[in-house]
Protein backbone atom coordinates (compact mmCIF):
# COMPACT_ATOMS: atom_id res chain seq x y z
CA UNK A 1 0.00 0.00 0.00
CA UNK A 2 1.17 3.52 -0.80
CA UNK A 3 0.21 6.50 1.31
CA UNK A 4 -0.35 9.76 -0.77
CA UNK A 5 -1.56 13.29 0.81
CA UNK A 6 -3.65 15.52 -1.16
CA UNK A 7 -4.19 19.24 -0.03
CA UNK A 8 -6.68 20.96 -1.77
CA UNK A 9 -9.12 24.23 -0.88
CA UNK A 10 -12.42 22.36 -0.36
CA UNK A 11 -12.92 18.57 0.02
CA UNK A 12 -14.55 18.27 -3.48
CA UNK A 13 -11.38 19.77 -4.95
CA UNK A 14 -9.38 17.53 -2.79
CA UNK A 15 -11.07 14.12 -3.62
CA UNK A 16 -11.10 15.12 -7.32
CA UNK A 17 -7.22 14.84 -7.33
CA UNK A 18 -7.07 12.18 -5.81
CA UNK A 19 -9.33 10.02 -8.12
CA UNK A 20 -7.28 11.68 -10.94
CA UNK A 21 -3.64 10.88 -9.16
CA UNK A 22 -4.57 7.50 -7.78
CA UNK A 23 -7.10 6.40 -9.89
CA UNK A 24 -10.79 4.68 -8.68
CA UNK A 25 -9.13 1.84 -6.93
CA UNK A 26 -7.50 4.24 -3.85
CA UNK A 27 -8.68 4.21 -0.38
CA UNK A 28 -9.29 7.48 1.68
CA UNK A 29 -7.37 6.66 4.91
CA UNK A 30 -7.61 10.62 6.58
CA UNK A 31 -9.06 13.50 5.61
CA UNK A 32 -8.10 16.65 8.06
CA UNK A 33 -9.14 20.25 7.95
CA UNK A 34 -6.19 22.73 7.65
CA UNK A 35 -7.07 26.02 9.79
CA UNK A 36 -7.50 28.63 7.00
CA UNK A 37 -5.59 26.40 3.96
CA UNK A 38 -8.08 24.28 2.78
CA UNK A 39 -7.95 20.44 3.55
CA UNK A 40 -5.67 17.05 3.08
CA UNK A 41 -6.74 14.21 2.36
CA UNK A 42 -4.65 10.97 2.74
CA UNK A 43 -5.48 8.37 0.22
CA UNK A 44 -3.69 4.68 -0.55
CA UNK A 45 -3.53 2.31 -3.30
CA UNK A 46 -2.45 -1.09 -2.93
CA UNK A 47 0.39 -2.12 -4.63
CA UNK A 48 3.73 -4.36 -3.90
CA UNK A 49 5.93 -3.29 -0.71
CA UNK A 50 8.78 -5.36 -2.12
CA UNK A 51 9.57 -8.77 -0.99
CA UNK A 52 9.76 -7.67 2.99
CA UNK A 53 7.95 -10.70 4.61
CA UNK A 54 5.20 -8.64 6.41
CA UNK A 55 1.42 -9.23 6.53
CA UNK A 56 -1.56 -8.32 4.48
CA UNK A 57 -2.44 -4.68 4.18
CA UNK A 58 -4.51 -2.97 6.54
CA UNK A 59 -8.60 -2.67 5.94
CA UNK A 60 -9.50 0.76 5.40
CA UNK A 61 -12.21 3.15 3.36
CA UNK A 62 -12.67 2.29 0.05
CA UNK A 63 -12.92 5.80 -2.11
CA UNK A 64 -16.09 7.00 -2.11
CA UNK A 65 -17.18 5.15 1.19
CA UNK A 66 -18.66 7.72 4.27
CA UNK A 67 -15.91 8.69 6.44
CA UNK A 68 -16.44 7.11 9.77
CA UNK A 69 -14.75 8.67 12.77
CA UNK A 70 -12.21 7.20 14.63
CA UNK A 71 -13.09 5.79 17.80
CA UNK A 72 -11.25 6.30 21.24
CA UNK A 73 -10.76 2.76 21.26
CA UNK A 74 -8.52 3.56 18.07
CA UNK A 75 -6.51 6.01 19.66
CA UNK A 76 -6.00 3.67 22.72
CA UNK A 77 -4.66 0.94 20.58
CA UNK A 78 -2.09 3.37 18.76
CA UNK A 79 -1.05 4.64 22.28
CA UNK A 80 -0.81 1.53 23.73
CA UNK A 81 1.47 0.33 20.73
CA UNK A 82 3.70 3.30 21.39
CA UNK A 83 4.28 2.66 24.76
CA UNK A 84 5.12 -0.94 24.28
CA UNK A 85 7.81 0.18 21.49
CA UNK A 86 9.32 2.41 23.80
CA UNK A 87 10.45 4.99 21.18
CA UNK A 88 11.23 8.58 23.62
CA UNK A 89 8.03 10.85 24.72
CA UNK A 90 8.69 13.22 22.25
CA UNK A 91 8.02 11.07 19.38
CA UNK A 92 5.00 9.18 20.53
CA UNK A 93 3.88 12.66 21.23
CA UNK A 94 4.13 13.94 17.72
CA UNK A 95 2.86 10.62 16.31
CA UNK A 96 -0.02 10.78 18.76
CA UNK A 97 -1.24 14.54 17.33
CA UNK A 98 -1.03 13.41 13.92
CA UNK A 99 -3.14 11.09 14.13
CA UNK A 100 -5.53 12.15 16.65
CA UNK A 101 -6.01 14.74 13.98
CA UNK A 102 -7.10 11.93 11.32
CA UNK A 103 -10.66 10.39 11.07
CA UNK A 104 -9.63 6.52 10.91
CA UNK A 105 -11.01 3.68 12.31
CA UNK A 106 -8.63 1.05 12.09
CA UNK A 107 -5.87 1.15 14.31
CA UNK A 108 -3.07 -0.23 11.64
CA UNK A 109 -4.19 3.08 9.39
CA UNK A 110 -4.37 5.21 11.90
CA UNK A 111 -0.69 4.37 12.67
CA UNK A 112 0.74 4.23 8.89
CA UNK A 113 -1.23 7.74 8.53
CA UNK A 114 0.76 8.92 11.60
CA UNK A 115 4.14 7.60 10.24
CA UNK A 116 3.60 9.02 7.12
CA UNK A 117 2.91 12.30 8.91
CA UNK A 118 5.93 12.52 10.89
CA UNK A 119 8.65 10.43 8.86
CA UNK A 120 10.13 10.52 5.69
CA UNK A 121 10.23 7.27 3.49
CA UNK A 122 12.98 7.47 0.74
CA UNK A 123 13.37 4.20 -0.77
CA UNK A 124 16.67 3.01 -1.72
CA UNK A 125 16.98 3.89 -5.58
CA UNK A 126 16.15 0.58 -7.96
CA UNK A 127 18.11 1.25 -11.38
CA UNK A 128 20.15 3.82 -12.67
CA UNK A 129 21.71 6.08 -9.55
CA UNK A 130 24.04 8.74 -10.17
CA UNK A 131 25.77 8.41 -6.47
CA UNK A 132 27.50 5.81 -5.05
CA UNK A 133 25.79 4.22 -1.94
CA UNK A 134 28.05 3.64 0.80
CA UNK A 135 26.59 2.11 4.20
CA UNK A 136 27.65 3.07 6.95
CA UNK A 137 26.95 2.21 10.79
CA UNK A 138 28.66 0.12 13.46
CA UNK A 139 29.99 -2.99 13.69
CA UNK A 140 27.84 -6.13 12.94
CA UNK A 141 25.19 -3.97 12.07
CA UNK A 142 24.21 -5.64 9.10
CA UNK A 143 26.37 -3.71 6.14
CA UNK A 144 27.42 -6.14 4.30
CA UNK A 145 24.51 -8.91 4.17
CA UNK A 146 22.53 -5.96 3.08
CA UNK A 147 25.27 -5.22 0.36
CA UNK A 148 24.68 -9.10 -0.63
CA UNK A 149 20.87 -8.49 -0.78
CA UNK A 150 21.44 -5.29 -2.69
CA UNK A 151 23.15 -7.15 -5.43
CA UNK A 152 21.17 -10.05 -5.36
CA UNK A 153 18.16 -7.65 -5.74
CA UNK A 154 19.95 -6.26 -8.50
CA UNK A 155 21.35 -9.03 -9.89
CA UNK A 156 17.51 -10.54 -10.13
CA UNK A 157 16.60 -7.69 -12.03
CA UNK A 158 18.99 -8.05 -14.82
CA UNK A 159 20.61 -5.06 -13.39
CA UNK A 160 24.50 -6.05 -12.08
CA UNK A 161 25.53 -3.18 -9.95
CA UNK A 162 29.14 -2.22 -9.04
CA UNK A 163 30.74 -3.45 -5.55
CA UNK A 164 33.45 -1.86 -3.74
CA UNK A 165 34.81 -2.97 -0.31
CA UNK A 166 36.50 -0.63 2.02
CA UNK A 167 36.45 -2.90 5.12
CA UNK A 168 39.93 -3.82 4.26
CA UNK A 169 41.32 -3.58 8.05
CA UNK A 170 39.10 -6.46 9.32
CA UNK A 171 40.21 -10.17 8.50
CA UNK A 172 37.63 -11.45 7.07
CA UNK A 173 35.62 -8.10 5.99
CA UNK A 174 35.90 -8.59 2.18
CA UNK A 175 36.25 -12.64 2.18
CA UNK A 176 32.47 -12.70 3.48
CA UNK A 177 31.18 -10.33 0.70
CA UNK A 178 33.33 -11.82 -1.92
CA UNK A 179 31.96 -14.92 -1.07
CA UNK A 180 28.43 -13.49 -2.85
CA UNK A 181 29.93 -11.57 -5.60
CA UNK A 182 32.07 -14.61 -6.81
CA UNK A 183 28.13 -16.42 -6.90
CA UNK A 184 26.55 -13.40 -8.57
CA UNK A 185 29.89 -13.21 -11.19
CA UNK A 186 30.01 -9.45 -9.84
CA UNK A 187 34.02 -8.10 -9.11
CA UNK A 188 34.50 -6.81 -5.97
CA UNK A 189 37.12 -4.07 -6.15
CA UNK A 190 38.55 -2.90 -2.86
CA UNK A 191 39.84 0.26 -1.87
CA UNK A 192 42.05 0.70 1.40
CA UNK A 193 42.07 4.49 1.68
CA UNK A 194 39.93 7.39 0.28
CA UNK A 195 42.05 8.04 -2.83
CA UNK A 196 41.87 4.14 -3.82
CA UNK A 197 38.25 4.45 -3.25
CA UNK A 198 38.04 7.63 -5.59
CA UNK A 199 39.86 5.40 -8.33
CA UNK A 200 37.18 2.25 -7.91
CA UNK A 201 34.62 4.45 -8.27
CA UNK A 202 36.06 6.04 -11.20
CA UNK A 203 36.28 2.46 -12.73
CA UNK A 204 32.90 1.69 -12.29
CA UNK A 205 31.42 4.71 -13.72
CA UNK A 206 29.65 2.91 -16.43
CA UNK A 207 27.44 0.77 -13.56
CA UNK A 208 24.01 2.08 -13.16
CA UNK A 209 24.37 1.73 -9.81
CA UNK A 210 27.74 1.09 -7.07
CA UNK A 211 27.29 0.32 -3.54
CA UNK A 212 30.28 1.03 -1.17
CA UNK A 213 30.84 -1.67 1.80
CA UNK A 214 32.23 -0.21 4.56
CA UNK A 215 34.19 -0.94 7.99
CA UNK A 216 31.86 -0.73 11.29
CA UNK A 217 32.08 2.49 12.99
CA UNK A 218 31.87 4.13 16.61
CA UNK A 219 30.22 6.43 16.34
CA UNK A 220 31.62 8.27 19.70
CA UNK A 221 35.28 7.93 18.98
CA UNK A 222 36.12 11.08 16.90
CA UNK A 223 38.77 9.76 15.03
CA UNK A 224 36.95 6.77 13.93
CA UNK A 225 34.24 9.08 12.20
CA UNK A 226 36.83 11.59 11.02
CA UNK A 227 38.33 8.50 8.75
CA UNK A 228 34.45 8.01 7.87
CA UNK A 229 34.09 11.31 6.60
CA UNK A 230 37.71 11.31 4.29
CA UNK A 231 35.82 8.38 2.76
CA UNK A 232 32.54 10.05 2.04
CA UNK A 233 33.95 13.13 0.69
CA UNK A 234 36.78 11.29 -1.39
CA UNK A 235 33.88 11.23 -4.80
CA UNK A 236 29.87 11.86 -4.80
CA UNK A 237 29.20 9.26 -2.24
CA UNK A 238 25.85 8.87 -0.23
CA UNK A 239 25.59 7.25 3.10
CA UNK A 240 22.95 5.25 4.41
CA UNK A 241 23.03 4.29 8.02
CA UNK A 242 22.45 0.73 8.58
CA UNK A 243 21.13 0.17 12.30
CA UNK A 244 20.04 -3.19 13.91
CA UNK A 245 16.21 -3.18 15.30
CA UNK A 246 16.14 -3.66 18.84
CA UNK A 247 18.58 -1.12 20.55
CA UNK A 248 17.91 1.11 23.24
CA UNK A 249 15.98 3.76 21.86
CA UNK A 250 18.20 6.81 23.61
CA UNK A 251 21.42 5.07 22.50
CA UNK A 252 19.89 4.79 18.51
CA UNK A 253 18.99 8.09 18.38
CA UNK A 254 22.48 9.21 19.72
CA UNK A 255 24.34 7.06 17.43
CA UNK A 256 22.22 8.57 14.47
CA UNK A 257 22.98 11.90 15.21
CA UNK A 258 26.61 10.84 15.12
CA UNK A 259 26.16 9.48 11.92
CA UNK A 260 24.22 12.65 10.78
CA UNK A 261 26.78 14.46 11.34
CA UNK A 262 29.14 12.88 8.85
CA UNK A 263 26.14 13.17 5.97
CA UNK A 264 24.04 10.60 6.37
CA UNK A 265 20.33 11.68 5.59
CA UNK A 266 18.92 7.71 5.40
CA UNK A 267 18.24 5.02 7.60
CA UNK A 268 17.90 1.34 6.51
CA UNK A 269 17.20 -0.70 9.53
CA UNK A 270 17.88 -4.27 10.14
CA UNK A 271 17.21 -7.34 12.27
CA UNK A 272 13.62 -6.58 12.01
CA UNK A 273 12.70 -10.43 12.49
CA UNK A 274 14.85 -10.32 15.29
CA UNK A 275 12.95 -7.80 17.75
CA UNK A 276 9.77 -6.76 19.16
CA UNK A 277 10.92 -3.35 19.99
CA UNK A 278 10.99 -0.81 17.26
CA UNK A 279 11.22 2.83 19.34
CA UNK A 280 15.14 2.54 18.95
CA UNK A 281 14.01 2.89 14.84
CA UNK A 282 12.00 5.58 15.28
CA UNK A 283 14.17 7.63 17.81
CA UNK A 284 16.60 7.48 14.99
CA UNK A 285 14.90 8.50 12.10
CA UNK A 286 13.43 11.17 14.45
CA UNK A 287 16.63 13.14 16.32
CA UNK A 288 18.84 12.64 13.66
CA UNK A 289 16.49 13.20 10.94
CA UNK A 290 16.51 10.91 8.77
CA UNK A 291 14.48 8.98 6.24
CA UNK A 292 13.83 5.23 6.35
CA UNK A 293 15.15 3.71 3.15
CA UNK A 294 14.42 -0.19 2.78
CA UNK A 295 14.75 -2.74 5.69
CA UNK A 296 16.12 -6.26 5.96
CA UNK A 297 13.84 -8.44 8.41
CA UNK A 298 15.58 -12.06 8.00
CA UNK A 299 19.02 -13.14 7.79
CA UNK A 300 18.67 -15.38 3.90
CA UNK A 301 20.67 -13.40 1.30
CA UNK A 302 17.94 -13.92 -1.56
CA UNK A 303 15.54 -11.54 0.44
CA UNK A 304 13.61 -9.74 2.46
CA UNK A 305 15.07 -6.71 2.02
CA UNK A 306 12.07 -4.12 0.61
CA UNK A 307 11.44 -0.57 0.64
CA UNK A 308 9.97 0.59 4.26
CA UNK A 309 6.47 2.69 3.53
CA UNK A 310 4.36 3.72 6.07
CA UNK A 311 2.32 0.68 6.08
CA UNK A 312 5.33 -1.95 5.90
CA UNK A 313 6.79 -0.56 9.44
CA UNK A 314 2.91 0.28 11.04
CA UNK A 315 2.44 -3.60 10.45
CA UNK A 316 5.93 -4.76 11.89
CA UNK A 317 4.89 -2.56 14.51
CA UNK A 318 1.56 -3.78 15.33
CA UNK A 319 1.73 -7.06 14.16
CA UNK A 320 -1.57 -9.27 15.86
CA UNK A 321 -3.85 -5.77 13.59
CA UNK A 322 -1.70 -7.61 10.80
CA UNK A 323 -2.41 -10.59 11.27
CA UNK A 324 -5.62 -10.15 11.61
CA UNK A 325 -6.10 -8.11 8.61
CA UNK A 326 -4.02 -10.63 6.48
CA UNK A 327 -6.83 -13.58 8.13
CA UNK A 328 -9.53 -11.11 7.13
CA UNK A 329 -8.26 -10.64 3.46
CA UNK A 330 -8.21 -14.64 2.84
CA UNK A 331 -11.27 -15.22 4.32
CA UNK A 332 -13.36 -12.38 1.89
CA UNK A 333 -10.86 -11.85 -0.21
CA UNK A 334 -11.71 -7.77 0.15
CA UNK A 335 -9.73 -4.86 2.20
CA UNK A 336 -12.85 -3.36 3.14
N1 LIG B 1 18.09 -12.27 11.57
C1 LIG B 1 18.72 -11.31 10.89
N2 LIG B 1 20.07 -11.26 10.91
C2 LIG B 1 20.69 -10.29 10.20
C3 LIG B 1 19.96 -9.31 9.46
N3 LIG B 1 20.85 -8.46 8.91
C4 LIG B 1 22.08 -8.88 9.30
N4 LIG B 1 21.99 -9.98 10.08
C5 LIG B 1 23.09 -10.74 10.71
O1 LIG B 1 23.85 -9.86 11.49
C6 LIG B 1 25.22 -10.28 11.50
C7 LIG B 1 26.09 -9.11 11.10
O2 LIG B 1 25.87 -8.81 9.76
P1 LIG B 1 26.99 -8.18 8.83
O3 LIG B 1 26.39 -7.90 7.50
O4 LIG B 1 28.24 -9.00 8.84
O5 LIG B 1 27.26 -6.82 9.62
P2 LIG B 1 28.35 -5.67 9.32
O6 LIG B 1 29.43 -5.82 10.33
O7 LIG B 1 27.59 -4.40 9.52
O8 LIG B 1 28.82 -5.84 7.92
C8 LIG B 1 25.32 -11.44 10.53
O9 LIG B 1 25.27 -12.62 11.29
C9 LIG B 1 24.06 -11.30 9.69
O10 LIG B 1 23.61 -12.54 9.17
C10 LIG B 1 18.52 -9.41 9.46
O11 LIG B 1 17.79 -8.61 8.87
N5 LIG B 1 17.96 -10.43 10.19
MG1 LIG C 1 30.76 -6.03 7.21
Amino acid sequence: MRLKSFHAPTMAEAMRLVREVLGDDAIIVATREEDGVGVRVTAAVEEEDGNLPAPSPAPVLRFGAPLEPQGPDVLDRVSEVLLHHGAPAAVNQQIMDAVSDLDVRDPLAALAAGLDQVFGFQPLPDGRYPRALMLVGPPGSGKTLTIAKLCTRAFRNGRPVGVVSTDTVRAGGIDQLSAYTRLLKLRLITAEDPVALADALEVQKGAEQVLVDSAGRNPYDEADMRELRDFLVAADIEPVLVLPAGLDAQEAGEMARAFRQVGVRRLLPTRLDMARRLGSLLAAAYEAEMSFADASATPKVIDGLGALTPTTLARFMMPEEAAAAQRRIKQTGTHA
